[in-house]
């Protein structure tokens, strides 16, 4: 990619930071823009006219939305992941997927509502450890795309629960591959350092997600 690659992201958002992932992986230059999803930027606005989320990628002035999309854009250019991988990372819409529902599962209004999203999510994450297999990461000796989209496993999944104070959903002992594969990704050189801080998103979940609040975006 050439010049003027912007990012517009919010610190703590597992979306974008998988952008800036994938930035830093190609060694592509970029300026990041950092978001208040409050009080979000006219500049925002014009590059996501159409549902003003972050994060957006934007490439010699023309923008990217929805991070799958920028991942593709930036690591699979003229390819796209497997449908049913896609699916299991993050949903037909971000409504069925484990993020969405790990956040159910840690904070979902009552037992019930809980119980049922720490079943989906563990049935998700043992199609995840059965495709995995012996392999070191989804796509073989190197990290791609699925594995930087599975961030939000990798690492928000134990900052959700430690949070919320759920019980683990991914053991060692129900999925170990997944569990080194996780120890991986977050000890990776590059991904390390581009991991917000986890105490500050463990205060920042606790204030909004505390008791009371609603599941959203
Ligand atoms: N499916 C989207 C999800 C992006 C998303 O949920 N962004 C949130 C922050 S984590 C956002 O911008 N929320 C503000 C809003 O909805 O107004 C993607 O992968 O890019």
């Amino acid at each position: 990619m050439a010049e003027e690659v912007l990012l517009f992201g919010t610190w703590v958002s597992p979306f974008s930071r998988r952008i800036e992932l994938a930035l830093k992986l190609k060694g592509v230059q970029y300026k990041y823009v950092e978001e208040d999803l409050n009080n979000k930027s006219p500049a925002l606005l014009q590059y996501n006219p159409v549902n003003k989320k972050i994060p957006v990628l934007v490439h010699n002035g023309k923008s990217v939305v929805e991070s799958q999309s920028s991942l593709n854009t930036l690591m699979r250019p003229g390819r796209t992941i497997p449908y049913y991988l896609k699916i299991l990372i993050e949903g037909p819409s971000h409504v069925f997927g484990p993020s969405l529902l790990m956040r159910r599962a840690c904070w979902g209004a009552d037992q019930k509502e809980r119980e049922k999203a720490v079943e989906e999510v563990k049935e998700q994450l043992q199609f995840l450890e059965d495709e995995l297999n012996e392999k070191r990461f989804f796509g073989g000796e190197k990290i791609g795309f699925v594995d930087i989209v599975g961030n939000i496993i990798a690492f928000w999944f134990g900052v959700y629960e430690e949070a919320s104070g759920a019980d683990q959903v991914m053991p060692k002992e129900k999925f170990p591959k997944l569990c080194k594969w996780a120890n991986e990704i977050v000890s990776h050189s590059v991904i390390k350092e581009s991991l917000p801080p986890r105490d500050k998103m463990i205060a920042y979940y606790r204030k909004v997600f505390g008791p009371g609040t609603s599941v959203i975006d």
